[in-house]
């Protein structure tokens, strides 16, 4: 087991018409439109105004909306060079050595399992229905440590809605591309490859939980999940898959990498709660990436409001 030990976000929500990135757009310009373009953005001006994360809690509204207080946006240049993508190597500055040549182009993705429309798209079909929006969002990784990272996706929710589960689906895995020639780390047992999550559906389905192709503006970098990774907020970053190529729509719980690897560790919520320790270190606080100081980590990552109702009547003791 080689995962070891190491507030309040709002404003993320809906970028404006005006920083409307489209899909072909976006994709199909080299360099992304760039920090640049949105530097402007009321969206990335609010996310980094601070007050205090202790004091009240904005009550957010709007769907995806739910920065605080004082997170600041973790610079460009930690998000993508302090990594968890064990395909890519186990050190934090592997997977952006070891992925600079990975191909993410051509991208087929499959939608598999208890839907009425399965099917195997390539990327850019699969995406172009969806409006991509900004979303700030805080990322905890289990290990710790947290970034504040502006994403570029688009809800989980849409998908779900347009391939149409079957009314016995209960379940959605989520699977990482396996591909031992191009990730060097599958040529070693250190996970029981591929890399799959799961969510239960209704989980998918809230409106926090997207599909991300992008962050800061620009394509995602192949550290970080190029080119379609899922980011559920509320819970450990793990939970996050990287480079997706499947998504299948199940009746029982699957498995998960994570839990498969260390059940007593990892279970398969997953969800932030400092209550419930890992077995080896505690998770009440955590290491903002660029600050010194640990702070409180906050039940559900600080968007309870959004998804604690998800979890009424659940022991999140037991199911952690
Ligand atoms: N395929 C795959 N996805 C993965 C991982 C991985 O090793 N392989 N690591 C997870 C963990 S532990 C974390 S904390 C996040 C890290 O995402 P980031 O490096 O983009 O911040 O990715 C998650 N998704
Ligand atoms: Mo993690």
């Amino acid at each position: 087991m080689l995962i070891r030990k190491a507030d309040d976000v709002r404003a993320s929500e809906i970028t404006e018409e005006k920083d409307y990135i489209s899909r072909r757009g976006f994709l199909g310009r080299a360099g992304g439109i760039g920090l640049a373009a949105l530097a402007g953005s009321p969206l990335l001006g609010a996310s980094s105004v601070g007050c205090d994360a202790s004091s009240s809690r904005a009550d957010s509204t709007d769907e995806g909306s739910d920065v605080s207080l004082d997170d600041k946006l973790t610079p460009y240049d930690d998000v993508t060079s302090y990594n968890n993508f064990y395909e890519f190597g186990t050190d934090k500055s592997d997977p952006a050595a070891n992925a600079k040549n990975f191909r993410t182009e051509p991208w087929t993705l499959e939608v598999a399992g208890l839907v009425d429309k399965p099917a195997k798209y390539h990327l850019e079909d699969f995406i172009a229905p969806y409006k991509l929006e900004e979303r700030v969002y805080r990322h905890r990784c289990v290990e710790g440590w947290s970034m504040v990272i502006p994403w570029l996706g688009f809800p989980m929710a849409r998908v779900i809605e347009t391939v149409k589960p079957r009314a016995s689906a209960k379940y959605i895995q989520l699977t990482t591309l396996l591909d031992p020639k191009q990730m060097p780390g599958q040529r070693r047992p250190i996970l029981d490859w591929p890399y799959t999550e799961g969510l239960r559906l209704d989980e998918a389905m809230n409106p926090l939980a997207i599909f991300a192709v992008g962050l800061y503006g620009k394509p995602l970098p192949n550290q970080n999940g190029a080119p379609l990774r899922h980011v559920i907020p509320w819970k450990y970053g793990f939970k996050g898959a990287k480079s997706i190529v499947k998504i299948t729509f199940t009746e029982r719980q699957p498995a998960t990498t994570w839990n498969i690897a260390a059940p007593n560790e990892y279970g398969f919520y997953a969800n932030v709660n400092p209550e419930v320790d890992h077995p080896r270190w505690s998770q009440a606080k955590e290491r903002r990436i660029g600050e010194f100081r640990r702070r409180p980590t906050l039940m559900f990552n600080g968007y309870g409001d959004q998804v604690a109702s998800l979890y009424s009547g659940l022991d999140l003791r037991k199911n952690f």
